[in-house]
């Protein structure tokens, strides 16, 4: 025999019960997850390469070759033993276990199978990749009985591979729970829940129980017939037949779910009364079917009725005291919290079975939620019989969250959502664990969202784009916070590429993949701003130009992929680093856009150039600032969060720049006495005013003729001798140009987002006002490489060349510029080039 002697009997307690940063650090000798109750190390180790001894018999077969999978044991009877005792003592939980590896070898009591299995599973962590194992002794079992998932989300199933890779991972987490119930599977809900699955189905089904056994998973079958349940024997027959057919393919565990439907099937006393006729009738009969589990229709607090002796209560009172109760929280998608389940326990007479709606994204479709498992209260153990939490359609990227799940359901109080994230990584994806880890923290907030539901994102990165901002908005640099973002964009970049080339699990890679192309051009434009903004702050204005249009170019390519990308009906597209990198991308390019073209805005501003602009007109006090959003069709009024009084008398719409056209006008103000005291008035000159006539509900519509076109003033005026309020929802116009040729109306705004076009068939053209004669003009221009001819006329129409070339960025001198009051453009390039703004230098 041939051990590491070395015993001095000294009892080191590990302390894994609070996961540190550092108790989850790689060098730590004893890193397990989910992280046991109690371990002790003493010193002294086993080295791998020994055998060890089992008596013939005395391990089950799959358990043997479960240990033999990181341990010898072809030892003869002189070497160590390895023994394990199943015995189950009262009050013991299933998976309740003892590792002892001391001296004397290795032995493993354990309440049940399931718990000789999760010592096993604690054995190979502790032996994987090791020379050694060290003298150790781990006491362990789950804080909460039901552990796992509930496949329970709308949209496209898990695939046969998915669900099969899930029980595995399970397995190895020591979860124990897995509710089959998509809501997209007919044989699980209407139309045919009453009918037998088809061949395959049933075949795919047979091969999941057996997977999930040998994981010692319960493979929980839910049924969902509420939508059109009749509250007669024959439907309850049907409901008991289905369960049987389902336990003929080897299921052993059962729920009814009756969420999202409406009608009969809502009806306490009758879900009551069939959840225990199939207690008596199917529960009780097999004897190996473990507890039912009903979700209700009531299943939040908020769509919950308040009041005594109403549906929650009644289940509380009918419902078969060994019956299961899900409960979701105190909203659909919400924290976990020990008050809330307090406050249903109550009224359901039994610990809640709570359904965690996270990470699902079937209400975000365009999203992945990879952050953290938080919100879960620490203290709620004693209020929970279970806790399963319900996964993205995404079946692999949805282990960073379930990872979550199993520390917190196995070993609550050492719970810590940010350490466990950390470890998820390393956990699911080795070979490129930092990668996955800068991909996750950049996609998890869901955007946006009718649950209101919202989590943390871009944590780490945050507090420097904020910094940034405010020095860019001061008219200032920040170097160094300048450094940092930029390496975060390049990291996106690199993570996006590491990700796709090294990860083993492509189906994680594969179901991520829309997210990881988005990424990696998200780093790109990240990049190209930051450098935009060096060169800006560095005076070098050309390639400060090249790194606008650059990143502008990044942007409309995300902008393409998400529009073509992941097409379902819901939330189709693709969005990532939504909550923080994408708008910071967006906001440098705006904010630098308007110091490039400073001058021309000022102008705008200042009144001077207020003639050729488009102009919010109001005599309104509280409207005077309100901001426009102008584009190259389109111009709004940004809309207002409070109410708007106006006054007798009181107006507001636009004046629009002399070369622009209404096309059409929508409108929301919100007021449903507004066509009462409200009016829509053209006018030429602000002047006279004509009343258009228009068709409104509430304060909303359409305006799309004008009857007078060449009008440039539009409101909307207070005609009553009353003040009036209302909300500026919307109100949007949609414009032409009149003259195609003249450019000047997007060229002069001081606004990098519009701009003129020009190509083979349209030359373009440009008065030039006379404060820009006098002066060294830049040009800011897009011309993909195409060579242009810009040019002006002499009285008898000869041309003069200003300059011929391809550069995006161009100066003219004032020298050349003299007397000259209009520009032509001229090309041979047939895509439409593009003149964003002429400036004064
Ligand atoms: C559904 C569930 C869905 C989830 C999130 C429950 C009990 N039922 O609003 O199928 O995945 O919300 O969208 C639900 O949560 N309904």
């Amino acid at each position: 025999m041939n051990m590491m002697l070395n015993f001095k009997r000294r009892l080191i307690p590990i302390i894994l019960c609070v996961l540190t940063k550092s108790a989850i650090a790689q060098d730590l000798p004893v890193v397990i997850y989910p992280q046991p109750h109690q371990v002790l190390m003493e010193s002294g180790s086993i080295p791998l390469n020994q055998a060890f001894y089992v008596k013939p018999g005395a391990v089950k077969a799959e358990l043997q070759s479960l240990l033999g999978t990181v341990i010898k044991l072809d030892g003869g009877k002189k070497e160590l033993p390895l023994k394990v005792q199943i015995q189950k003592s009262a009050g013991q939980r299933s998976g309740a276990y003892e590792l002892t590896i001391n001296k004397s070898g290795i032995q493993i009591a354990a309440a049940d199978d399931r718990a000789a299995f999760y010592a096993a599973q604690t054995l190979i962590q502790l032996a994987k990749g090791k020379a050694n194992l060290p003298f150790i002794k781990v006491t362990d079992y789950p804080d909460v009985l039901f552990r796992g998932t509930v496949e329970g989300f709308y949209g496209d199933p898990w695939t046969q591979d998915d669900r099969i890779a899930q029980l595995r991972f399970y397995g190895q987490l020591k979860l124990n729970t897995y509710i089959y119930g998509p809501k997209d599977d007919p044989y699980h809900s209407s139309p045919n829940w009453r009918l037998h699955y088809p061949e395959k189905e049933e075949a795919d089904i047979k091969q999941l129980v057996q997977e999930a056994k040998k994981n010692y998973v319960d493979f929980v079958w839910a049924i969902h017939p509420g939508k059109d349940i009749k509250w007669n024997l024959g439907d309850s027959t049907a409901v008991l037949k289905k369960f049987e057919m389902m336990y003929a393919l080897g299921v052993r565990s059962f729920a009814v779910f009756f969420d999202d439907i409406s009608g009969v099937g809502t009806d306490a006393n009758k879900q009551a009364g069939l959840l225990n006729y199939l207690q008596y009738q199917f529960v009780n009969k097999k004897k190996d079917v473990t507890p039912l589990v009903m979700c209700p229709t009531e299943y939040n607090k908020g769509w919950s009725d308040p009041k005594p002796g109403t549906y929650l209560d009644i289940l509380g009172e009918k419902l078969d005291p060994a019956i299961q109760i899900m409960w979701t929280g105190n909203t659909v998608v919400a924290d976990i919290t020990k008050e809330g389940l307090e406050w249903v326990n109550k009224r359901i007479r039994r610990p809640a079975f709570v359904w965690w709606n996270f990470p699902v994204s079937d209400y975000v479709r365009d999203h992945l939620l990879m952050g953290p498992s938080y919100g879960i209260d620490t203290e709620a153990q004693n209020q929970m019989s279970g806790f399963v939490s319900n996964p993205m359609d995404k079946a692999e990227p949805s282990k960073t969250a379930i990872f979550g799940v199993a520390l917190y359901t196995w070993n609550m109080k050492s719970y810590q959502p940010e350490q466990a994230w950390l470890a998820s990584h390393r956990y699911i994806m080795p070979e490129a664990s930092e990668a996955f880890q800068l991909f996750n923290s950049h996609n998890s907030d869901p955007g946006p969202n009718g649950h209101r539901y919202r989590r943390s994102e871009s944590v780490v990165i945050q507090p420097y784009t904020v910094a940034f901002l405010k020095s860019l908005n001061e008219g200032g640099y920040s170097t160094e916070d300048a450094k940092r973002l930029k390496a975060e964009f390049e990291g996106m970049i690199a993570a996006s590429k590491d990700i796709s080339t090294k990860a083993e699990n492509k189906r994680l890679v594969a179901q991520i993949h829309p997210w990881l192309v988005q990424f990696d051009l998200l780093g790109r434009a990240g990049v190209a701003v930051m450098e935009l903004a060096e060169n800006w702050n560095k005076k070098s204005y050309d390639s400060a130009w090249e790194k606008y249009l650059a990143t502008e170019r990044y942007l409309e390519q995300m902008v393409e992929f998400d529009q073509k990308s992941n097409l379902n009906p819901y939330q189709p597209g693709v969005k990532t680093g939504s909550l923080v990198m994408t708008p910071f991308v967006k906001e440098v390019l705006l904010k630098i856009g308007q110091q490039m073209t400073a001058g021309n805005g000022v102008l705008a501003h200042t009144g001077l150039l207020v003639k050729d602009q488009t102009i919010l007109y109001t005599n309104n006090a509280k409207l005077k600032s309100q901001p426009l959003q102008i584009g190259n069709q389109l111009v709004a009024i940004s809309p207002a969060l409070e109410t708007i009084k106006m006054n007798p008398g009181d107006y507001f719409g636009l004046h629009l720049h002399p070369n622009l056209q209404a096309t059409s006008l929508a409108f929301n103000l919100e007021s449903s006495t507004l066509g009462n005291w409200g009016v829509f008035e053209t006018s030429n000159d602000a002047q006279t005013w004509k009343a258009l006539s228009v068709e409104e509900k509430k304060g909303k519509g359409l305006i799309s003729k004008f009857d007078r076109p060449e009008d440039q003033y539009i409101r909307f005026r207070n005609k009553s001798d009353q003040a009036q309020t209302f909300y500026l929802k919307l109100f949007k116009m949609e414009v032409n140009t009149r003259n195609k040729a003249d450019n000047g109306v997007y060229v002069l705004d001081g606004n990098l987002e519009t701009y003129s076009t020009f190509s083979n068939n349209e030359p373009g053209m440009l008065h030039l006002p006379k404060d820009f004669q006098i002066t060294d003009l830049k040009f800011l221009l897009r011309l993909n490489g195409e060579t242009i001819t810009v040019f002006s006329k002499d009285k008898k129409g000869r041309e003069n060349i200003l300059y011929t070339g391809s550069d995006d960025y161009i100066k003219i001198e004032k020298s050349a510029l003299k007397k000259i009051d209009t520009l032509y453009f001229r090309t041979n390039a047939t895509e439409p080039l593009r003149i964003y703004e002429i400036a004064k230098n």
